[in-house]
C-alpha cells in the first residue's frame, strides 16, 4: 500500500548535475576512439569504484531515503506489497506468436516469452531463417517511441544469430549480460561471442577487441561489430557480471551498483536501447531494469517515485519481470543505498 501511496518530493531546481571530478584512468577504453590492435587483451586493474552523479536535491534525497527505508524495515508490508503484485495481471497479454511451432525451439523458458503486443521484431529479410521472432521485449520509460532497453534471454545455439541481427538492427552498442555462462552444471546462456579472434554468425561478424576484469564480481569486453552485407561497423561494450545467480539476488549492492554506474557512464549521451539478459531475461534482467529505472527517474529530477507502478509497467512489457521477494526487496534496498550514496557525496 505504501509503496503505491504517491509521493510527492520536490522537483530538483539545480539545472548543473554535480560532476564529480575523479578521472577514471581506463574510461578512454570506452570512448569512440581509434580500433585498438586486433588482438584481444585481458587485464585486471584494482577495483576503482565509479563516483556517484545526480542531479538529486538534498530535501529529495532525504524524503525518498527515509520513505525506502520505513518500507524495507516493515517485513509485513513488503510481503504484502509482494503479494499484490504476485497478482496483478498484464492486459493485452498475448503470446501467440512465442507459442507458433516454429518459435518454440527459439525460447529458453516456457514462462518467459514476449507478448504479441510488446516484441522486438527482426528484419526477416535479413534473418538466417526467413523469420521475425526473438525472444526479446523492448522496455519502454517514459518515451513510448524509444525503448530504454529490450529485456531478452540469454542467446541459445539456434539464435545467437538472431540476437546479432537484433543488436545491429536496434543501433545497440551497449550489453548488459546479469548471468555467469553455467551455474551447478546448468546452462545459462550460450557462449555468444569468441575468446579470442573473431566468429561469424550469419552475417554478423563479431571481433573480440579486449576484456578488461574489473573486479571478481564483473568484467567487461569490446567488440567490433561488422555487418558483412554492408560492410558497416560498430563498437559495441558488453558488462558481465559473474556473481548472480539464477533466482537468486547478488551478495553485496554495492559491487551491483558499481557496476550500472560503470554502465550508464559508458552508455551515456546515448539514445540506443540498452541490451539487458540473463537466462530466461526477467528475473535478474526484471530487477537490474527497475533499480535503474528507478534512479534514472530520481536523477532527472521525478516529483514521484512509485517502485510498485514502475514494475508493473515493466511487467506490462514483459512477463515475470523480478522474479522473487528477495529480487524485490534487494531492489528497494538498491535504490536506498545508491540515494545515500548521493546524499553523501553532495556538498553539505
Ligand atoms: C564489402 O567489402 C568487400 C571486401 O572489401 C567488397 O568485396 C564488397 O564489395 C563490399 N560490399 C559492399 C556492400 O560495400
Ligand atoms: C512457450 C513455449 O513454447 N516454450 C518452449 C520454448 O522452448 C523451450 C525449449 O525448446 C521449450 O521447452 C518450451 O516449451
Amino acid at each position: 500500500e505504501l509503496c503505491r501511496q504517491r509521493m510527492a518530493v520536490k522537483t530538483s531546481d539545480r539545472p548543473e548535475p554535480l560532476h564529480s571530478s575523479r578521472i577514471n584512468s581506463v574510461s578512454s577504453q570506452f570512448s569512440d576512439g581509434p580500433i585498438p590492435s586486433p588482438s584481444a587483451r585481458s587485464s585486471t586493474s584494482s577495483w576503482c569504484e565509479e563516483p556517484v552523479q545526480s542531479n538529486m536535491d538534498i530535501s529529495t534525497g532525504h524524503m525518498i531515503l527515509s520513505y525506502m527505508e520505513d518500507h524495507l524495515k516493515n517485513k509485513n508490508r513488503l510481503e504484502k506489497e509482494w503479494e499484490a503484485l504476485c497478482a496483478y495481471q498484464a492486459e493485452p497479454s498475448d503470446t501467440t506468436i512465442a507459442q507458433q511451432e516454429e518459435n518454440i525451439p527459439k525460447n529458453r523458458s516456457q514462462a518467459v516469452v514476449p507478448y504479441d503486443h510488446s516484441r522486438i521484431c527482426l528484419k526477416g529479410e535479413s534473418s538466417h531463417d526467413n523469420s521475425d521472432y526473438i525472444n526479446a521485449s523492448p522496455i519502454m520509460d517514459h518515451d513510448p517511441r524509444n525503448p530504454a532497453y529490450i529485456a531478452t534471454q540469454g542467446p541459445l545455439p539456434a539464435t545467437v544469430a538472431d540476437f546479432w541481427q537484433m543488436v545491429w538492427e536496434n543501433g545497440c552498442v551497449v550489453i548488459v549480460m546479469l548471468t555467469p555462462l553455467v551455474e551447478n552444471g546448468v546452462k545459462q546462456c550460450y557462449h555468444y561471442w569468441p575468446d579470442e579472434g573473431s566468429n561469424l554468425y550469419h552475417i554478423y561478424e563479431v571481433n573480440l577487441v579486449s576484456e578488461h576484469i574489473w573486479c571478481e564480481d564483473f568484467l567487461v569486453r569490446s567488440f567490433y561489430l561488422k555487418n558483412l552485407q554492408t560492410n558497416e561497423t560498430r563498437t559495441v561494450t558488453q558488462f558481465h557480471f559473474l556473481s548472480w545467480n539464477d533466482q537468486r539476488v547478488p551478495a553485496s549492492t554495492r559491487s551491483l551498483l558499481d557496476f550500472r554506474r560503470k554502465v550508464n557512464k559508458c552508455y551515456r549521451g546515448r539514445s540506443c536501447p540498452v541490451v539487458v539478459h540473463c537466462s530466461d531475461g526477467a528475473g535478474r534482467s526484471g530487477t537490474y531494469i527497475l533499480i535503474d529505472m528507478v534512479l534514472n527517474k530520481m536523477a532527472k529530477g521525478a516529483k514521484e517515485i512509485d517502485i510498485a507502478a514502475t514494475l508493473e509497467h515493466l511487467r506490462d512489457q514483459r512477463p515475470g519481470m523480478v522474479q522473487t521477494k528477495e529480487q524485490f526487496e534487494f531492489a528497494l534496498t538498491a535504490v536506498a543505498e545508491e540515494v545515500n550514496a548521493i546524499l553523501k557525496a553532495l556538498p553539505q
